[in-house]
């Protein structure tokens, strides 16, 4: 690995080593993460990050496209069969650019978002204050239900049919349960606005047809390709046919600049991928395993927010244990399970603190962990919350999660040697 990088710049071919130590030896639980195929390496190392290319295939701004080309048609083929969608754009660096490329091609300053809100579940660029799209857009929000901790969609529809936005926005960063998108769509419709699903979470689930797609029921998709779709650093977007045009405006030269090859041919790979057997299994068992963490925890007594899981993560309120999510998360980092702290709905904790975790499976499903792992990893989790400042005790947890995950390598052996 980096056979040219030891040589020139020892500094920085040591810290990757470092990385890929850190991520080698501990068990990764971020819900946002996964770990990308070689493949995917390689062709995001591929000499496409040389070439400079704007515009469309056939249509482009610079020469020598001829076999870049190819591959974005080869990626739009793949993407959309794949999906079953009308329409693809896999420009996007990222799903935070993806939205951004859909609120370029059909909203105008001032117009109106309908979103979920960020505390319950939302994401940042779906109207955050902190986000720069609140200057330019103005947001109302719809949340979950109280009881159920579920997207409440009579308050949504409710709240759609006093604010009349020009968008309502689904999908969430931090959501366990399915969506009723069909619900959401006759919303939308009913009160003319454009609906948008972020699927970033749960692509790679919706590609395998583990859970249901958003696909048929939203006027666009947006995504990023790293969480459950294990690709690249990258984005996409689908929409009907009828949106082709303004989508592709709107992505370039709408709001964005040279296109990321590297990146794209790695997509184009995925989408290959994420058709196979293989990537099913997979994407199935993130699913079972999500499950099967959120019964163990509940038999622990963590009270698991909307009682369970229906995707890849799971959000555990912590207030039962008399711990927040700040202090979870740094003794569970100092065994090596990787979490992000996380604000549970209704929230008394600040964003700084939280009263909850959120723990994604796609990771560690995808280096061969199954059910017997996952009630080990509920076991340390509890042991770690019953004495999280105790450092016999984190010692203790440790050795049994290193001891669990040195079973199941990252990458293949040898894969990054030179
Ligand atoms: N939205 C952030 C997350 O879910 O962790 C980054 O994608």
């Amino acid at each position: 690995m980096l056979k040219f990088t030891k040589q020139s710049d020892p500094e920085i071919a040591a810290l990757v080593g470092e990385e890929l130590n850190r991520q080698e030896h501990n068990i990764e639980m971020i819900a946002s993460e996964s770990t990308a195929p070689l493949e995917v390496m390689e062709l995001s190392g591929s000499v496409f990050t040389n070439k400079t290319l704007e515009g469309y295939p056939g249509r482009r701004f610079q020469a020598g496209s001829e076999i870049a080309d190819k591959v974005e048609r080869l990626a739009w083929e793949r993407a959309k069969e794949l999906f079953g969608a009308e329409h693809v754009n896999i420009q996007s660096y990222s799903g935070s650019t993806a939205n951004y490329s859909v609120f370029a091609s059909v909203l105008n300053p001032g117009d109106k978002i309908l979103a979920m809100r960020l505390d319950q579940g939302g994401h940042l660029t779906h109207g955050s204050p902190a986000n720069w799209v609140s200057k330019i857009y103005n947001h109302v929000f719809y949340g979950v239900d109280k009881e159920t901790e579920r997207i409440d969609y009579d308050a949504l529809d409710k709240l759609a049919k006093e604010e009349k936005p020009k968008m309502i926005i689904a999908g969430a960063s931090s959501y366990p349960r399915l969506i009723d998108y069909e619900r959401i769509a006759k919303t939308a419709e009913e009160v003319g606005a454009y609906f948008m699903v972020d699927m970033a979470h749960i692509a790679g689930l919706v590609a395998a047809k583990v859970i249901p797609s958003p696909i048929p029921y939203a006027d666009f998709v947006t995504s990023s390709t790293t969480k459950t779709f294990c690709s690249a650093r990258s984005g996409m977007v689908f929409c009907k046919e009828k949106y082709a045009k303004i989508l592709d405006k709107g992505t370039f030269p709408g709001s964005l600049g040279s296109l990321m090859f590297h990146t794209m041919a790695a997509k184009t790979w995925s989408f290959k991928y994420a058709a196979s057997q293989e990537f099913h299994d997979i994407m199935q068992q993130v699913v079972v395993n999500a499950q099967k963490l959120a019964e163990e925890l509940a038999g622990y007594g963590f009270r698991i927010v909307s009682g369970g899981t229906d995707n890849h993560l799971l959000v555990v309120d912590l207030r039962g244990k008399g711990i927040t999510g700040t202090v979870f998360q740094d003794a569970l980092d100092a065994v090596g399970i990787t979490v992000n702290k996380n604000m549970i709905p209704f929230d008394p904790e600040k964003p700084s603190v939280t009263s909850g975790v959120r723990i994604g499976l796609t990771s560690v499903t995808q280096r061969g962990l199954k059910e017997p792992e996952i009630v080990e990893i509920a076991s340390i989790m509890n042991q770690v919350a019953e004495a999280p400042t105790d450092e016999a005790n984190l010692a203790a947890c440790k050795e049994r999660a290193e001891a669990l995950i040195s079973k199941f390598p990252l990458y293949p052996a040898g894969a990054f040697e030179d």
